[in-house]
């Protein structure tokens, strides 16, 4: 920890003078603690999941010691304040993304789930045999495969825009097959999780609604990284996931415009997303509760919303502009390294850095840093046709958070020479 007096005013991010203090940042997050295989732990595998900080941990906490109850149900004291806190969350995602009003907020289980919801109601209801689905190379299988499952209901085509060496999506291109005026939905990712291109998602939803077709944000590796704002995007749905943003595993959120929403059939049904039912016909409930069938993941919900306060907390953009630094950094170091090729070279990055290491098997350089206490993902990162597009199977991906250091990413080096040495290059 850095020990510098500080002044009262100071963030509790920033040192006296300001810079990101990611030391102090890390105090937070008591899993960084450890050690791994007798080293500090280095966790740069953020991208598959990051790290919780005591502030969710302790709602969740506190949830199921002090308020444990069903929502939307009881008349009971315990089951009021289960419902305020699950709607307090709500609330605290619309302030993170910036929605309209709390309503335009579905609790789903993940980004995956939030991908399928569109797919499977606005998609089933509104696409016809030639329609087109437009997305990218470098897509999440999540952002992918759902598609794929309803051109082949509905009869409508898949289609595909192309990106250039660096990992950049060809904006003419996109155009391009915008312009056929077939094109009913566009599903693309605003940050690529096996690249870290951000894409230029402004012009991307500018360029859609002018081509007559609606556009889906699949925000996983973005909204922990930078602000988000859907209004300001424009978008029409945007998709993140709890675990990759400081709160929990098996919740996440699907942002709607209200109108779309109202329109869409319900996803599942069961209790809580019907105002009445009888045999012979039921009535929905209102948005987003038609979306909601069942008991929800309450104390995840309540987690997801402590994890948006707590980024708000240290601010989105000096979060964003740490990254930044530690990107420069990490790129530097590691194309000092004789052998190391990165994979995803895009001018507007986000803090993932993929890269093959001679002819070492990216799984074998994760053992190697395993080792060493550090961890990083191997393999195709489940975006197998990028991987497809630059020739390879695989890469070893380290991707950053706000509460990594450069020292984690000397290690990182430092980890990646020691493989050298052992496998040879
Ligand atoms: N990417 C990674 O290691 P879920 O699994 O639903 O929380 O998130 C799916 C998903 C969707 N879109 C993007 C861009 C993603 O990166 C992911 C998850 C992780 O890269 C796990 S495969």
């Amino acid at each position: 920890m850095n020990s510098a007096p500080r002044a009262i005013t100071t963030p509790h991010h920033s040192t006296n003078t300001g810079a990101f203090d990611a030391e102090r940042v890390r105090g937070d997050f008591p899993i960084l603690r450890q050690k791994v295989n007798g080293r500090p732990l280095v966790y740069l595998d953020n991208a598959a999941t990051s790290q919780k900080p005591r502030a969710v941990l302790d709602a969740m906490q506190h949830y199921y010691a002090a308020d444990n109850a069903n929502i939307h149900r009881g008349v009971h004291t315990l089951s009021v304040r289960a419902t305020d806190a699950y709607e307090g969350a709500r609330a605290k995602v619309q302030q993170f993304l910036g929605a309209q009003r709390p309503e335009e907020i579905v609790f789903v289980r993940s980004a995956t789930e939030a991908v399928n919801l569109v797919a499977n109601t606005w998609g089933r209801a509104n696409l016809r045999p030639g329609d087109e689905v437009l997305i990218t190379v470098m897509e999440h299988h999540s952002n992918i495969v759902p598609w794929q499952m309803l051109c082949a209901q509905t009869g409508a085509v898949l289609k595909v825009a192309p990106i250039n060496d660096d990992g950049e999506l060809l904006l003419d291109e996109f155009e391009t097959l915008l312009k056929c005026g077939k094109t009913r939905i566009v599903a693309a990712a605003h940050v690529s999780n096996a690249l870290g291109t951000i894409n230029p998602v402004q012009e991307m939803v500018r360029l859609a609604h002018q081509g007559g077709a609606i556009i889906m944000l699949d925000g996983a590796q973005a909204a922990s990284h930078m602000a988000v704002d859907v209004r300001a995007l424009g978008c029409d749905f945007y998709a993140v996931s709890g675990h990759k943003m400081c709160g929990p595993t098996g919740i996440g959120a699907l942002y709607g415009r209200y109108d779309l929403l109202n329109a869409m059939p319900p996803y599942q049904g069961g209790g809580d997303m019907i105002l009445s039912v009888t045999f012979e016909k039921t009535t929905y409930n209102h948005v987003p509760y038609k979306f909601e069938a069942g008991t929800p993941n309450i104390a995840g919900t309540i987690g997801l919303g402590a994890a948006a306060d707590y980024l708000r907390s240290i601010g989105m953009d000096a979060i964003a502009a740490w990254e930044h630094e530690l990107l420069g950094y990490g790129t530097r170091v590691l194309r000092d390294i004789p052998g190391v090729r990165l994979i995803g070279t895009a001018k507007d990055k986000a803090a993932v850095l993929s890269f093959l290491v001679g002819d070492i098997h990216p799984h074998d350089v994760g053992t190697i840093l395993d080792q060493q206490g550090i961890a990083i993902r191997t393999g195709h990162h489940c975006a197998q046709p990028v991987m497809d597009r630059f020739g390879i199977a695989a890469t070893a991906r380290a991707s950053l958070a706000f509460y990594n250091t450069k020292q984690e990413i000397d290690a990182l080096a430092a980890g990646i020479r020691k493989a050298i040495e052992v496998f040879g290059t």
